[in-house]
């Protein structure tokens, strides 16, 4: 059988191994080892028991289809806790619990949670294995989906154990699907002993704990102790012809909310008109970046996951060509409508006709012709990054790629414009800290309400975020040569609700913009917000947008600006506690007070 005796000789992982065996009573214990052999026998299991399905696999070469509990298809921020000592130290945007409470409460749910079930070991590697920037992590689940999909998104197996030797610089994160009970559904962080303990759901955000729970959550803790930056953002390369002449790759760093085209950017396909330029666009990553000041004095960011996890719904040839082809193999969807002809996959969105013959993500009879949508809105795909064609070269460099913007952006329908640029790092900052976007189905909870989401980090912040932007502050003074930061909104909609940019790969032409600024080949229109392009300055050759909505786009409105200032307002004093840096305080003040 597999394999099941400890893949290592640290003490501290072999406690944790044994408490959690001791803890939820599992019939047997698989130390993951990361090979195929071992990785196959465990899908051959769940294959066997109906928990994946297999696909058709000479159209969709090792691909297989996942249906989830009908009631567990999201992040559920409500039960997410940041387990701090202190409540003053999670901070007023998130969910606190004493430590030994969230113990108490959760180890009665673990308790014996795994009868009849086998528990998994997976040791992982956040980040390139071995590399002094990665950070290496145990998790524990009683789930064959969780493992398959680690497998993919994280370096997964022995070598992690190898490089860790006999240090205790690990996360223990505990994770058992249970009843699937939505009540007593936890998502528990505990900062102070970099761990994570995870109940009655098996959804990607809440299970796969190496990535919002540890990446985002956990590591921003460790960030602000060490000194750098762990963000929800998606890292991309664009390589083309500079105003100096030469060809060079530049990087940008954007953070945005969940579902807002992350993926989609990170893997952009250029418009014809840039290809026969010869740009090229290469992604590093599509959701979270790390972030460190490097020797040079620059930002340097590396994704520390080896996979995508995507959203299905509304990827095509056309909004995402490269993750279309590289979902074509090797790939775990996740309730979205399986074609029973020709045994594929479908969604809305994907730009082929719907199947007659199919079963919606609830496995029931899919009625093409019904209001209701045959795959969930946060359905997705889990697949390795090296399927990706335009992955970066750089991607397995542990130095990671050097940053030179920044871009923040959300859901916006009106106010804020398609881009504009901070006047410095401080402005910057005051530009993440106070961004909205309209929420989506990536979180449970209402649909389209706008909320502010400083940095797009709102759910992933594991302090208070009144430190956290401090921390963004101090980072910013150590940095000699700092990226520029910028704001976008690829949403911003016309009087007949219409969007007026067309997005997608066309949103290279903005970004085009961004790199003439970081290359000062570009001057710039500056307004009391920050500095605007001027209407010739971006791109419109080619697509069907007219000189008057550009204009529109790129309007500064006083009105929409009072009321903009006023909701940032109220998120500041909602956040402060005393603890809301004085600078960013200052500079809403002076930016509701200046003149145009
Ligand atoms: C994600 C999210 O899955 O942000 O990336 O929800
Ligand atoms: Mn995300």
């Amino acid at each position: 059988m597999m394999n099941n005796l400890p893949l290592t000789k640290n003490k501290k992982v072999l406690d944790f191994v044994l408490f959690a065996k001791n803890l939820c009573s599992p019939d047997n214990v698989i130390w993951i080892d990361g090979s195929k052999s071992q990785l196959d026998e465990i899908r051959a299991k769940t294959l066997e028991s109906g928990e994946l399905i297999e696909l058709n696999q000479e159209l969709l070469p090792n691909c297989y289809l996942h249906r989830s509990a009908i009631n567990d298809v999201a992040r559920v921020e409500n039960r997410t806790f940041i387990c701090s000592e202190k409540k003053e130290d999670a901070g007023p945007t998130n969910n606190w619990m004493a430590p030994n409470e969230a113990k108490d409460k959760l180890s009665a749910l673990f308790k014996n949670s795994m009868k009849g079930r086998t528990m998994f070991v997976i040791p992982f590697s956040m980040g390139v294995v071995g590399s002094k920037f990665s950070k290496v992590g145990i998790e524990i689940t009683d789930s064959a989906y969780v493992v398959l999909n680690m497998a993919i998104m994280t370096r997964v197996g022995k070598e992690c154990l190898d490089v860790l030797g006999d240090s205790t610089d690990f996360v223990e994160g505990l994770h058992c699907t249970a009843t699937l009970t939505e009540e007593e559904r936890y998502i528990c962080h505990f900062p102070l002993e970099n761990a994570i303990w995870s109940v009655n759901s098996g959804y990607g955000g809440n299970a796969l704990l190496g990535k919002k729970c540890f990446a985002l959550r956990i590591a921003s803790t460790q960030a602000k102790r060490e000194g750098w930056l762990a963000e929800h953002m998606l890292i991309v390369g664009i390589e083309r012809t500079g105003s100096g002449g030469k060809r060079e790759t530049k990087y940008i760093a954007a953070a945005f909310p969940s579902q807002c085209g992350k993926t989609n950017l990170a893997m952009l396909v250029p418009p014809k008109e840039y290809l026969d330029k010869g740009y090229k666009v290469f992604c590093v990553g599509d959701d979270i970046a790390w972030l460190r000041i490097g020797k040079d004095g620059r930002l340097w960011a590396v994704n520390p996951e080896n996979g995508f996890f995507g959203v299905a719904v509304g990827t095509s040839m056309k909004t995402n060509p490269n993750a279309m082809k590289a979902i074509s193999s090797d790939t775990i969807f996740t309730n979205v409508v399986q074609d029973l002809d020709n045994n594929t996959v479908w969604w809305e969105g994907m730009g082929t006709p719907p199947p007659t013959n199919g079963l919606t993500w609830k496995g029931e009879k899919f009625d093409p012709n019904s209001s209701e949508n045959g795959a969930h809105a946060n359905s997705r795909f889990t697949v390795p990054a090296k399927n990706c064609h335009v992955i970066s070269e750089e991607f397995e460099n542990p130095e990671g790629v050097p940053i030179s913007a920044i871009v923040f952006g959300g859901r916006r329908q009106k106010t804020i414009p398609l881009v504009y640029e901070a006047f410095d790092w401080e402005h910057g900052v005051f530009m993440g800290a106070s961004m909205g976007s309209t929420t989506t189905a990536a979180q449970q909870g209402a649909q389209g309400v706008t909320r502010r989401d400083p940095m797009a980090m709102l759910p992933f912040i594991g302090y208070h975020v009144g430190d956290y932007l401090k921390h963004w502050l101090e980072v910013g003074k150590k940095i000699k040569n700092p990226p520029k930061i910028f704001n976008v909104n690829w949403f911003r909609k016309d009087e007949n609700d219409k969007f007026i940019w067309p997005g997608f790969g066309e949103n290279l032409r903005v970004l085009d913009w961004i790199i003439d600024r970081c290359e000062d080949s570009v001057q710039a229109n500056k307004t009391k917000i920050g500095l605007i392009p001027f209407d010739k300055d971006i791109n419109i050759n080619g697509i069907d947008i007219t000189s008057s909505q550009i204009k529109t786009l790129l309007e500064i409105n006083d009105t929409e600006w009072s009321e903009e200032f006023k909701g940032i307002e109220e998120f500041f004093d909602k956040i402060d506690e005393g603890k809301l840096p004085k600078e960013l305080k200052d500079k809403l003040t002076k930016l509701k007070g200046d003149k145009k």
